[in-house]
């Protein structure tokens, strides 16, 4: 740092942390930085630009609160939480920038009079789609919240070349096309200084006397996440692979090889270049082993140096970090810690053990088999074989442990040909805590796949963290007249940092003026996203008709299936009414959207038959308005933030015992509509699936009408549904389809009755706002920081 004598002139220069709105001179900084940062003039600045020169204004604030967060991070050396998570689906930043520092008002005005709307400009920013779901949609949220409450915290993730693809819908299918995000990002800086070389294969003697391997290196890229309401701003830092320097192999570069000089750097490259597309499936490539171990081996190596600056002993390590794995994903950091606490650092096993047992919790986000994560021991041996002996010890001095009492069925190597590593046995028995993400999921991971590890542990080791979603985001961004709304009766936006005041509402459900108001933002939110189906799909939908949303990743799980087989028994029925009954008819809009993992087929047809049905339904006249049918393309969180304050009902309909938590049902509540879910009888389903096959299997003859119907080719060649419908029919109708078609349209009647008094369904989504406040992040957030991390906040002097 600088000499004490000279610091008085770095401070008379110093910029000043961005505290009120009234210094900040936006349009005079937008405006210079559209004309030296992007060297660009009143006579060329188009939105892009607008957007370019408004973000790099923001961002100097933001910058300014950033530095000293970490400064003021760095100086007290109070305990901090990395979250280590493959994923984390930001979407777009500006907007949320803005709102967090307070400054999206004072934006407004300024971008309105240089001759811009910010709603046009706001929608040139690229969404981050660095994650596939709900996983790393959580990831994002909790790093708002965890900012907001003033947690010294850190995220870590990979910086992908190419996030999630963009879907595109031709023909009726889905169309993969890469995601380039990269091309203009104002709110990453690179830290070309902050590296670290990750070796891969060898002889497993990383760091004695390791030979024979590949080292590539990871830099740093650091981006600046805002609390609301406060000046704290935490860091998030992604690495990207790059050739380890000296790589560029001059030597054949200078003898014309310029190919194979290229292609170390490529291969290095390729590391960090794409997010795998899939969720809830684990597809056990060597790539992916290979960014999971590139990505944990940076960060730790990262945190390791942070903590050996403060030159504390070893065994307060705990007591200085906390590390979450944000599924098994980042299961490897057990064993990194471990191999550099006994390789490098010198330490005894047991004392080694017990830091990182102290040091790391895991968080479970599926029971689905086919998610939980498992490597090929070969493979695993031949990228990391250092580490393969160390989970060798890990489990041997656990067995041992143990004893006899439980026998193969706890090993971390599954004794299959060839072997696999449970990723998820180790991430327990490396951890102090494992958490569910809801209550019921929390206690069918006790009661089932870890029941074994709960008998050997005890009960206290595994909890229950339901899940949370930042009301910053998903509500006062996505529907800001609600938002304000809201303020006018719970005193003011505190509810945006302590949803429970969200209660008070519970006292204007008879209100009549507040009633009317409420369902007019909500017609107001249909209306908006009317147009943008009008401009997206072409098709005119009637924002008085009831609005059914299923949004999320296509899997047969979450039964996206159900809901279309649904809507063409809606189709049929109305068609085969009188004219008089249509009148009593609910008008409707089934809205559907999701991307499907390119691999997964089934998904893939589930896409198919929806735009199919829609292509027909859409265009029958003698249907009208009573049903529409829409596919959303490319649903990322941008396009959630026009989606969720526009359901009445979105659907959450997955097999019993299959969803962990879900977060989307708790985006559409919160923004007033109400849901239609499954039951809990997780129980009940091994029970069914059982009786599919050995016992006799009645189709529900409404079920076999829709089916007869698709078969008879109503909306198009049916051999393309063929699968589906066999899957139901022939091959055990695993996902329960047929077991809960009856009761799901029998729902929809229930709605559709429920709907027509309008006054009581505005007194139904205003008794549900009202009891949301559970469902915030902070409030998750929370639960974490006092029953798992053991952190505390803390702010500074802005
Ligand atoms: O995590 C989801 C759960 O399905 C959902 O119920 C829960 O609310 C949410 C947050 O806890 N899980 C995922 O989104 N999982 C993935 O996206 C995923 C990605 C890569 C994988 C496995 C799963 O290898």
């Amino acid at each position: 740092s600088i000499p004490l004598p000279q610091r008085e002139t770095w401070q008379k220069y110093s910029a000043q942390a961005f505290s009120s709105k009234e210094e900040f001179e936006f349009q005079k900084e937008t405006v210079r930085h559209v004309e030296t940062s992007l060297a660009r003039s009143l006579y060329n600045c188009d939105e892009l630009a607008a957007y370019a020169g408004a973000s790099l204004a923001i961002r100097d604030r933001l910058v300014i609160s950033w530095n000293k967060t970490q400064q003021h991070q760095t100086f007290v050396d109070q305990k901090r939480l990395y979250y280590l998570s493959l994923e984390f689906l930001m979407g777009r930043t500006l907007d949320n920038a803005m709102l967090n520092t307070g400054v999206k008002s004072i934006a407004k005005d300024g971008l309105g009079e240089l001759g811009f709307r910010i709603e046009d400009v706001l929608e040139q920013e690229h969404d981050a789609a660095l994650g596939n779901g709900g996983l790393g949609r959580l990831a994002a949220c909790f790093l708002d919240s965890l900012a907001t409450l003033n947690y010294p915290a850190w995220g870590y993730g990979l910086r992908y070349r190419y996030g999630i693809f963009k879907q595109e819908i031709v023909d009726g299918y889905q169309v993969e096309v890469p995601d380039y995000w990269l091309s203009f990002n104002p709110w990453e800086f690179p830290r070309f200084d902050i590296t670290v070389d990750i070796m891969f294969y060898g002889n497993g003697k990383q760091c004695t006397s390791w030979e024979g391997g590949e080292i590539v290196q990871a830099v740093a890229y650091d981006v600046p996440i805002p609390g609301f309401g406060t000046s704290v701003t935490n860091n998030l830092r992604l690495w990207s692979s790059k050739a380890a320097s000296g790589e560029f192999d001059f030597q054949k570069f200078n003898s014309g090889d310029y190919e194979s000089a290229v292609a170390d750097e490529q291969r290095a490259e390729t590391i960090s270049a794409v997010l795998y597309p899939n969720d809830n499936l684990d597809r056990g490539k060597e790539l992916r082993l290979k960014q999971q171990y590139f990505w944990v081996a940076a960060s730790l190596h990262d945190i390791v140096r942070r903590f050996k600056k403060s030159r504390r002993p070893w065994k307060e390590f705990s007591e200085q970090v906390a590390i979450q794995l944000n599924d098994t994903h980042p299961a490897l950091a057990i064993v990194e810690l471990q191999r550099l606490l006994i390789d490098t650092e010198g330490l005894e096993w047991d004392e080694g053990w017990d830091i990182v047992t102290q040091t790391f919790g895991y968080t479970n986000h599926t029971v689905l088999p086919e998610a939980l994560e498992k490597w090929s021991v070969p493979l695993f041996q031949n990228l990391l074989p250092r580490h393969l002996q160390i989970i060798y010890d890990i489990n041997l001095f656990f067995l041992q442990s143990v004893e006899k009492r439980f026998p193969k069925a706890i090993s971390i190597i599954e004794e299959s040909t060839p072997k696999s590593i449970r990723m998820a046995f180790l991430a327990i028995i490396g951890s102090h805590k494992v958490n569910g993400v809801a209550e019921l999921h929390s206690d069918l991971i006790q009661t089932t796949i870890f029941k074994d590890f709960v008998k050997i542990f005890g009960p206290d080791k595994f909890t229950n963290v339901t899940n949370g979603i930042t009301p910053r985001r998903w509500l006062h961004q996505a529907n800001p007249r609600l938002s304000e709304l809201i303020a006018s009766k719970v005193g003011g936006l505190g509810f945006l940092k302590d949803l429970t005041l969200l209660s008070e509402l519970e006292n204007y459900v008879d209100d009549k003026d507040f009633k009317r108001e409420w369902m007019e933002i909500k017609y107001a939110n249909k209306v908006r996203l009317a147009k943008h189906i009008k401009s997206a799909n072409g098709v005119t939908v009637n924002p008085s008709a009831l609005f059914d949303i299923q949004v999320k990743r296509m899997h047969e799980y979450k039964r996206q299936q159900l809901n279309i087989f649904g809507v063409i028994h809606r189709y049929l029925t109305i068609k085969a009414m009188t004219p008089e009954e249509r009148k009593k008819v609910v008008p409707r809009v089934s809205i559907f959207g999701g991307k499907a993992a390119p691999g997964y087929w089934m998904a893939k047809t589930i896409i198919h038959l929806i735009n199919c049905v829609g292509n027909i339904v859409n265009k029958d006249k003698d249907i009208g308005d009573l049903l529409k049918v829409i596919f959303l393309e490319d649903y990322n969180v941008s396009k959630a933030e026009i989606i969720c304050p526009a359901s009445d009902i979105s659907e959450h309909i997955s097999t019993a015992g299959t969803e962990a938590s879900g977060t989307s049902n708790m985006k559409f509540v919160l923004n007033g509509g109400l849901i239609i879910g499954t039951c809990d009888g997780a129980n009940e389903v091994e029970d069914l699936r059982h009786k599919h096959f050995y016992g006799k299997h009645e189709l529900d003859p409404d079920l076999r009408r829709v089916f007869d119907e698709i078969e008879k080719g109503a909306f198009g060649p049916p051999e393309g549904f063929s699968a589906l419908i066999n899957s139901v029919t022939v091959h055990g109708d695993y996902y329960l389809v047929s077991d809960d078609f009856r009761s799901y349209i029998q729902t929809h009647a229930l709605v559709d009755e429920a709907y027509k008094d309008q006054d009581e369904w505005a007194a139904k989504t205003i008794m549900s706002v009202a009891r949301m406040g559970f469902f915030s992040s902070d409030r998750c957030i929370q639960d974490y920081a006092e029953s798992i991390w053991n952190i505390e906040p803390s702010t500074f002097e802005a």
